[in-house]
C-alpha cells in the first residue's frame, strides 16, 4: 500500500496538506455520485443513453485531471473519463448537461453521444467514439506544442484494449520518432466490453508492447491508488516536458460495473470476479486511509459527503431546466463556408506567356502561401528530399526554403499523416496545414478513418472546431499502374456508393 506522504508536491502545493487531501476526496465523491446517478436518467427516459461507469479507475482519473493545466496542456479524455473531467475542473452541471444532451452541453451542444466530455475553451477536446483514435490528435497537437516551444503536454487517455488499433501504434511510433511531449495513459481494467485482455495481445501489460521504441518512457502504476497514480502522472508530465519525449502510463484498474448500460457483465464474469472488483473500490480505500492516518475526521468526511449531495441536487436542477437543442439547428455547422480562391488570381501564365503546368502552379502557390503565413506546414510521404521535390515535383524546393520543421517527410502511415494534421490544427486558429495524404491517391484508404473523422468534427463540436487542413492527392499521373497507381479516388468512392 502506498504511503500517504508519498506525493511530494503538485504545482508547488504540498499534497499532504489537509486541504488538498480533502479536495481530492470531494472530487472523488462528486464523481461517484454522478457515476451512480447517470443510469437513473436513462431509466426515467431523460437521456444519458450511453454511460460507461468509471468506478475502479478513480486513482488514475483523479491524477490525470490534477496534473492538467488548462493554459498550456491539451487533454483528450475517453468515454470512461468522467472523473478525469471533473478533476480537471468540469462542473457537475456541465457533466449532466453533456449526459442529457442539452443545447448548452459544452462538448457538442447535445449532438454527440453522451459521456463524451469536453471543454474546448480549456483545451479539453471533443473526441470521437472511434476508440483510441485521438492518440493521433494528441500527437499532432504535441507537435505544435514543441514547435511553438510551449511548456505544455498533450494527454491522451484510453482503455487497454483499444491499444490494439493500428492508429495507436502509428501515433506512438510517430511521437517517439519526433520526440513529442505527449502522455498516453492506458487505463487497464482487463476488458474490452466482454473481451478479456488476453484476447487482445500476448503481453499481460499492453505497454510492454512498446518497450523497443526509442525516446519513449513507460511508467506503470496502480490506477486504483490515488498516491501511486499521482506520482506516476507527475513524473510522466515532468519527463515529457523536460525531455520532450512521449511517456506511456500504464495504470492498473478494475472495472467495478458492466462496460456500459447496454452490457451485462454477469453474463461473462462470475460472482467471485465481480466481488473481487467491487472490493477493490478505490474510493472506499482512500476514505479509509484518510481516517486511519488521521488526515480527516469522520465528521469532516461526512460533511464533505453531505456537501456533495447538495451540489449534485443543485446541478441536476439547473441542468434539467436548461434548453434542449432546437431541432431546426440540425443542419447548422455541416460544412464551413467554402474557401474562395481569389488570393493569387494572376498566376495562370509564366514569364514567357505560356500557360503554367498544374504542378508549377501548385508549387508556386505553396511557396507564396508559406511566405505569407509563417504558421503553414506541410508533410507527407517522400516529399522533402533535397532536389527531388516529391515524386510529382510539387514540393520541389520547399524544404530548402522553409526548413525541416515546416516541411518534412512523414512515415508511411497515411492515417497518421491525416490524424496528426487534425491534431496539430487544434493548437490555434492561425495554423494552416497541407498534407500530401498519400504517395498516390489510391493509397489514401488507410487514412479514410481520419478523413471521415475530420469531416464531422465541425458538426460534432457544434461549430467550435474545424480542422484547417488541405489534403493534396495525386491521381492518374505518370505511370498506368493498376490497381494502385492510377485510380482516381473520386471514381472509387462513387463506386463504393453505388454498391
Ligand atoms: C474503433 C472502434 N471499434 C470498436 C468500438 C466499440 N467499442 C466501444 S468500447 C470498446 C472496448 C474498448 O475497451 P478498452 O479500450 O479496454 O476500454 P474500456 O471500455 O475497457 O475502458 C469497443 C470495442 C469503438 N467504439 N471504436
Amino acid at each position: 500500500m502506498s504511503e500517504i506522504s508519498n506525493v511530494k508536491k503538485i504545482h508547488g502545493i504540498k499534497t499532504t496538506d489537509k486541504a488538498t487531501l480533502a479536495n481530492w476526496f470531494k472530487l472523488m465523491v462528486l464523481g461517484r455520485a454522478l457515476d451512480d446517478k447517470a443510469p437513473n436518467y436513462l431509466k426515467q427516459a431523460i437521456g444519458w443513453s450511453y454511460h460507461a461507469p468509471y468506478a475502479g479507475h478513480d486513482g488514475i482519473q483523479l491524477a490525470i485531471g490534477q496534473i492538467f493545466e488548462k493554459k498550456t496542456d491539451h487533454m483528450f479524455p475517453y468515454y470512461r473519463d468522467m472523473l478525469t473531467a471533473i478533476s480537471a475542473g468540469v462542473s457537475a452541471e456541465e457533466i449532466i448537461l453533456n449526459g442529457i444532451s442539452k443545447a448548452t452541453d459544452l462538448a457538442s451542444g447535445g449532438r454527440h453521444m453522451s459521456n463524451h466530455f469536453a471543454k474546448p475553451e480549456w483545451n479539453i477536446h471533443n473526441v470521437s467514439s472511434c476508440t483510441g483514435n485521438h492518440t493521433l490528435h494528441a500527437t499532432g497537437v504535441a507537435r505544435a506544442i514543441k514547435y511553438y516551444k510551449s511548456k505544455g503536454v498533450a494527454i491522451s487517455s484510453q482503455g487497454e484494449s483499444s491499444v490494439s488499433e493500428g492508429y495507436v501504434y502509428e501515433a506512438i511510433n510517430g511521437a517517439s520518432k519526433e520526440q513529442l511531449p505527449v502522455i498516453f495513459v492506458f487505463q487497464d481494467n482487463g476488458y474490452g466490453i466482454s473481451v478479456p485482455k488476453q484476447d487482445q495481445t500476448a503481453n499481460r501489460k499492453v505497454a510492454d508492447n512498446f518497450t523497443g521504441l526509442k525516446h519513449l518512457r513507460i511508467i506503470h502504476c496502480n490506477g486504483k491508488d490515488v498516491f501511486d497514480s499521482m506520482n506516476a502522472m507527475l513524473e510522466a508530465k515532468k519527463h515529457a516536458v523536460e525531455h520532450s519525449e512521449p511517456v506511456i502510463v500504464q495504470a492498473n484498474c478494475v472495472r467495478m460495473h458492466s462496460h456500459s448500460n447496454s452490457d451485462r457483465h454477469e453474463l461473462y464474469r462470475d460472482d467471485y470476479e465481480r466481488n473481487y472488483a467491487r472490493e477493490y473500490d478505490p474510493l472506499g480505500k482512500y476514505r479509509r486511509m484518510l481516517i486511519r492516518y488521521n488526515r480527516l475526521s469522520i465528521e469532516e468526511i461526512e460533511a464533505i459527503e453531505k456537501e456533495v449531495k447538495e451540489m449534485v441536487k443543485a446541478a441536476h436542477k439547473l441542468a434539467m431546466a436548461a434548453p434542449d437543442p432546437d431541432p431546426k439547428s440540425i443542419f447548422d455547422f455541416v460544412m464551413p463556408e467554402a474557401y474562395k480562391a481569389e488570393k493569387y488570381p494572376n498566376g495562370t501564365h509564366n514569364a514567357t506567356g505560356e500557360p503554367k503546368k498544374l504542378i508549377e502552379a501548385l508549387n508556386e502557390t505553396l511557396k507564396a502561401e508559406f511566405h505569407h503565413n509563417p504558421d503553414t506546414f506541410i508533410w507527407g510521404q517522400d516529399m522533402a528530399n533535397k532536389d527531388k521535390g516529391g515524386i510529382f515535383n510539387v514540393s520541389k524546393g520547399l524544404q530548402k526554403e522553409f526548413g525541416a520543421k515546416r516541411v518534412f517527410n512523414a512515415p508511411i502511415a497515411e492515417d497518421f499523416i491525416m490524424g496528426t494534421a487534425n491534431g496539430m490544427s487544434r493548437y490555434n486558429d492561425k495554423i494552416r496545414i497541407v498534407v500530401e495524404g498519400a504517395e498516390f491517391a489510391d493509397y489514401f484508404w488507410p487514412a479514410m478513418e481520419q478523413y471521415v473523422e475530420s469531416s464531422h468534427d465541425y458538426w460534432r463540436s457544434n461549430g467550435a472546431f474545424v480542422p484547417n487542413v488541405t489534403i493534396r492527392l495525386a491521381s492518374g499521373g505518370y505511370i498506368g499502374g493498376g490497381l494502385y497507381h492510377s485510380q482516381n479516388l473520386c471514381c472509387v468512392l462513387q463506386f463504393v456508393r453505388a454498391v
